[in-house]
């Protein structure tokens, strides 16, 4: 990517907002438009260049908001279009973009397209969703899974006898990717947005818009990129904007597809290869396996490199699906402070576009629940009742969610040490964290040593130094199980950040030719400038050295 014409998301940090859990203005529990506005001089100040906004479009909230009734209108709890408008300018005013998620996989089941649909073959729009006979002994077509758990087919409410296709809850029904008219109604949207002054789209669940369930193909379908090529025709032509599509099942291999730069398709994808690589064969997220470095490296060093001269890279440690990054990858107790800087140190020092999600830059920690009574999320109570019905135990189905449930990043953020975070003035629609009392914004705010003068410290390393953007990535010691360690060079100069992963002093040999003094351009211990001779890195540490030439 040449600096002089790398488009404007290439220098930005983004920021992701889940709109329910960011700030409530009007004390009904759940946060709200005019609410994130109120925080806009809080993102200015962290410095970030867009807010990925999780949906506020209206719904029926079976999936919080990923369960789309009307594209064009926003959810009365989220406020009105005219405070959307408001926090779009506002927003700009402050040099932040507004990117929304563009949920298009699927619509809500309250959808006016898919009321439309149900009832028989010649439902006005029967033909935007994906409907089938039953297999002969009258059950669902085949035996394609929900991604939340059960048959990924649910009979036509309107008593057709067919099925339709939800690939997520049944309040989600999947929309028809094969139908043109159907397709062009989704880029008149999209269009609709982008002429009221947003920044782009995050795409949800992109890489299954191409499937084929008559084959069982639900990721990276035939079509998939001729439809997202399509769509970006239809919408991106002459509009500076940023595209990021969720696709889970995205590989080094075909991420070029996505994000290649003579495709005209996306600015980046999310790829999870870091994340899945701890899942269990069998049971996935519920039985995560302990994060082991040198694979965690591996995956990165795999991305960055497959992305180095083509495509860009997404980067982060957390969203709304994932739990807590201090939680997963470092120490939330004893080390809670340091090993989450340590983390921001690896993440948004690589090549790629870095994404906080809102809390993280306060050291945010998991959930801590013990009830099944204080779990809202749809995916966490659909795998509950089945796995109790398979057998297992209360216990042990809470310890799982403890680590694993999406409500871990979901609980209000934590502004004040106050009555519910400062979240809010009335009862939260999920429990606040009691650890709040220490972890909140107000806290950090002035402080040199928080977690988040840190981040503000990372996001401004980015804006202020090229070879944090466009360097090249080269990984040292891949194989040493305890120190994440790389380099970046751009025309003469080198970067070199250095972090140790493990809660113990670790000693580490750098290979030569790193004898010289540089500059420290962040640490979370004491500033380094040089690390010539084993170095006795202190637990959780991490730095970055710049060197330049004389
Ligand atoms: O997530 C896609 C997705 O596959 C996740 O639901 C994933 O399966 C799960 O988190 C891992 O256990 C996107 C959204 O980010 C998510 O919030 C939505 O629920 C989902 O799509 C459906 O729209």
């Amino acid at each position: 990517m040449d600096p002089a014409t790398a488009p404007w998301w290439t220098r930005a940090t983004a920021y992701q907002i889940y709109p329910r859990s960011f700030a409530d203005s009007d004390g009904d529990g759940i946060g709200d438009i005019p609410g994130i506005v109120s925080k806009l001089d809080y993102l200015e100040r962290l410095g970030v260049g867009f807010v990925w906004l999780s949906p506020v479009y209206a719904s029926p909230m079976c999936d919080n908001g990923y369960d789309i009734a009307d594209y064009r209108a926003i959810a009365a709890e989220f406020g009105t279009m005219e405070d959307m408008d408001r926090l779009i300018a506002e927003a700009r005013a402050r040099g932040i973009g507004i990117v929304m998620d563009l949920v298009v996989n699927h619509t809500s089941s309250e959808h006016e397209w898919f009321r439309s649909a149900t009832g028989g073959p010649d439902a006005p729009y029967r033909n935007y969703y994906v409907w089938r006979d039953p297999a002969p002994d009258g059950g669902p077509p085949n035996d394609l899974e929900s991604s939340f758990g059960g048959p990924a087919w649910s009979l036509d409410p309107g008593g057709s006898g067919q099925y339709y296709l939800h690939l997520f809850d049944p309040g989600q029904p999947d929309l028809n990717w094969h139908n043109p008219r159907m397709r062009a109604d989704i880029h008149a949207t999209m269009n609709w947005w982008l002429d009221r002054g947003i920044a782009g789209f995050r795409m949800d669940v992109i890489d299954l818009i191409g499937k084929e369930v008559d084959e069982g193909v639900t990721a990276n379908g035939p079509h998939l990129h001729a439809h997202i090529r399509e769509m970006m025709a239809a919408t991106a032509q002459g509009r500076d904007i940023v595209t990021v599509g969720e696709a889970w099942s995205a590989t080094p291999e075909n991420a070029l597809l996505y994000c290649g730069r003579d495709r005209d398709a996306l600015s980046m994808v999310f790829q999870f290869a870091h994340v899945t690589r701890f899942w269990d064969d069998a049971h996935g997220k519920w039985e995560p396996h302990p994060i082991e470095l040198t694979g965690l490296k591996a995956v990165f060093d795999r991305w960055q490199a497959a992305l180095s001269d083509d495509g860009w890279n997404s980067l982060f440690w957390s969203n709304h699906d994932l739990p807590r990054a201090v939680s997963t990858y470092g120490d939330a107790r004893e080390w809670r402070v340091r090993s989450a800087k340590m983390l921001a140190t690896v993440l948004h020092l690589m090549k790629g576009t870095p994404y906080i999600y809102q809390g993280e830059e306060l050291g945010m920690t998991n959930a801590g629940f013990d009830d099944i009574s204080q779990y809202r999320d749809v995916e966490t109570l659909n795998q509950h009742r089945l796995m109790r019905a398979a057998d297992m135990s209360e216990a042990e189905f809470l310890a799982g969610a403890r680590r694993s449930s999406r409500d871990n990043a979901r609980t209000p953020m934590q502004w004040t040490d106050g009555p519910e975070a400062g979240f809010t003035t009335g009862t939260p629609w999920i429990g606040v964290n009691p650890n709040h009392a220490t972890i909140n914004a107000a806290a950090q705010e002035d402080d040199p040593d928080s977690v988040l003068a840190y981040y503000r410290h990372l996001v401004r390393l980015r804006r202020e130094h090229d070879i944090v953007v466009f360097g090249s990535y080269t990984p040292i010691a891949p194989d040493h199980p305890n120190v994440f360690v790389y380099r970046r060079d751009l025309e003469g100069r080198a970067l070199v950040v250095v972090a140790n992963w493990t809660a113990e002093e670790v000693a580490f040999d750098p290979p030569g030719g790193m004898e010289a003094e540089g500059r420290c351009l962040v640490g979370n211990v004491a500033p380094r400038t040089r690390i010539d001779g084993t170095v006795t890195l202190a637990p959780y540490e991490a730095f970055a050295i710049l060197y330049e030439p004389d």
